[in-house]
């Protein structure tokens, strides 16, 4: 289901009516309907991804999220931003639990105003006094006077600046011990005073004296039932008796909490997150719930230069293996490096040159590599493939210019913004100092090459010298440097890059390819290739060495 990046009491767009209207039609509906509790935004959001008609935003929920208790701790102008919230994430009715009005009935009347004007549907006033108690802490709690409570409902319903926005009317007589009596009096009052519903309370183990309320209302006006101590009695007995509504007042707050217990005693005691990783949200499922890719596809229509703008793809497929046991449960490009995951780092750097768009291919435990604002795409047989087939799931992106670069280097930023302002269409960076780099230059791979012209100073920043051979077998005499695995595409360039990859497709040789062999061929092909030379200020991560040098290298 898509979620509305923002919403307001104008109808979202595919709804035809207001929230308050949608709440007043649950409310005369024919049929029992029901509101769960949300406390948040992101509870809000996850109570309409479920199919619920509506939202009730408990005072209960919110306080105890808020870390207080149920007693008017948090100030009325403090629920009203949680509540703004709420209605920006969501797009169906929301209910509030206005506990007692927040004072006297001009509080109450400045409430109503804030809330019609922030999207909320109605409000729920309780016949009890300020500062409320919650209505299953004791007996005997003091009701409010019955007149007054009805001049409460009078002002409210005399300022609302929308003419559906609903007040109800919550009877307390039941909670308090006064009695059926009390309760049809007190809710009989009330609706003469213009509320739009009744809620009717109890805090009985079995629904028997609800229903008998219901029964004896005989549907006046709409009831509002909330069968929080008297849950095992079944709803039909509620739909039989014509409740208008049941709210399922405080169980995303209560199930949040035994899950965030669970989570963090179980973290805590492991000192590891092995233990809860499978069991909890993915971080995806945030960026989801939090509409991410409504952000992504505005940033296209409203940030200026998209068309132009240079991309950049990052290859993050790779586990890392001689890295052992950090990458047991991560690719090495999470990795930290002093306190930043590697990858992070990498698209700080792109970032600093102006690159926003930015794609990633992951494939080793791709859950952990979820950071924000990168399109991530999946190359999902990373055991069994290449860097190639890595590529190949981000070919839509290889268009325009475009920067590629593995994921597990980082680089002085001189080095992209020399990089950028080169004119070929295929150019890749070379560090012309690679005998200085590594002590033991058996240890790795290394991508070397042979170029038509050695480093010299004047080259520094221009792109003249043309490749004429990458891989990894040269005699130390031909080496000219050692790519650093980062490399430009202009636009002319990103399709012969992407035409070479698709016609490796055809010929079956993508899935065993490396950059290397793809570069190779086009070589082969008598299409140009530039380097520009740097002189170190570059590493890459293989093994526990490299990681140390990162960290002195930041
Ligand atoms: C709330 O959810 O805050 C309510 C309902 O007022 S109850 O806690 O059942 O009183
Ligand atoms: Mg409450």
């Amino acid at each position: 289901m898509s979620i509305a990046p923002y919403s307001t009491a104008k109808p979202a767009k595919g709804l035809t009516m207001t929230k308050s209207t949608e709440l007043k039609k649950l409310l005369h509906s024919i049929d029992t309907e029901f509101l769960m509790e949300a406390h948040d935004g992101i509870s809000a959001k996850i109570v309409e991804e479920s199919g619920f008609k509506g939202i009730w935003a408990s005072g209960l929920a919110m306080s105890a999220a808020l870390g207080v208790r149920d007693s008017n701790e948090a100030s009325w102008t403090q629920i009203l931003e949680i509540l703004e919230f709420m209605a920006d994430a969501s797009r169906i009715p929301i209910l509030v639990d206005g506990d007692t009005g927040y004072g006297n009935f001009n509080n109450l009347r400045r409430a109503v105003r804030k809330l019609c004007q922030r999207g909320i549907a109605g409000i729920c006033i309780e016949d009890k006094l300020f500062p409320k108690t919650n209505s299953f802490i004791g007996e005997g709690q003091p009701l409010a006077d019955i007149d007054e409570f009805c001049g409460k409902i009078k002002a409210g319903k005399d300022i609302q600046l929308d003419d559906d926005f609903s007040i109800i009317a919550r009877v307390e007589a039941l909670i308090s011990g006064r009695g059926m009596e009390e309760a049809l009096k007190r809710a009989s009052a009330y609706f003469e005073a213009g509320a739009d519903g009744i809620l009717i309370h109890s805090k009985q183990r079995d629904g028997d004296e609800i229903i008998n309320f219901l029964k004896e209302w005989a549907n006046r006006c709409p009831v509002i039932i909330v069968p929080t101590t008297y849950y095992q009695t079944p709803t039909q007995e509620f739909r039989d008796a014509n409740a208008s509504l049941v709210i399922w007042a405080n169980h995303n707050i209560r199930a949040a909490t035994s899950a965030m217990r669970e989570t963090s005693l179980r973290i805590y005691r492991d000192q590891s997150l092995i233990g809860i990783e499978d069991s909890i949200s993915s971080v995806d499922e945030i960026f989801e719930l939090a509409n991410n890719s409504e952000l992504a596809a505005a940033e296209k229509i409203y940030l200026p230069n998209n068309q132009d703008e240079t991309k950049a793809i990052i290859l993050a497929a790779s586990r890392g293996k001689e890295l052992h046991d950090l990458t047991v449960d991560r690719p090495k490009c999470m990795i930290d490096v002093r306190g930043q995951p590697l990858l992070h780092r990498l698209t700080t750097t792109f970032n600093q040159a102006g690159i926003r768009q930015i794609s990633a291919v992951r494939g080793y435990k791709k859950s952990t590599v979820n950071l924000p604002s990168i399109d991530f795409k999946d190359n999902d047989e990373f055991e069994t493939t290449g860097e190639v087939t890595s590529l190949s799931r981000a070919i839509s992106q290889i268009e325009g210019n475009c920067i590629f670069s593995y994921g597990d280097i980082l680089f002085r930023h001189y080095v992209l913004d020399q990089l950028l302002k080169t004119n070929g269409d295929i150019v890749l960076v070379a560090d012309a100092l690679w005998q200085d780099r590594d002590p033991n230059p058996q240890s790795r791979t290394r991508d070397l090459v042979k170029c038509a012209e050695p480093f010299t100073i004047k080259y520094l920043d221009e792109d003249e010298v043309t490749l004429n051979a990458i891989g990894h077998d040269f005699t130390p005499e031909e080496i000219q440097g050692e790519w650093i695995g980062l490399a430009k595409f202009s636009a002319v360039g990103s399709n012969k890059i992407r035409s070479e990859i698709i016609a490796m497709q055809q010929d079956g040789t993508e899935r065993n390819a490396s950059m290397i062999d793809l570069f190779a061929r086009l070589l082969k092909n008598r299409e140009p290739i530039h380097i520009i030379y740097i002189s170190g200020h570059w590493l890459d991560i293989d093994n526990a060495d490299d990681l140390a040098d990162a960290q002195k290298f930041l």
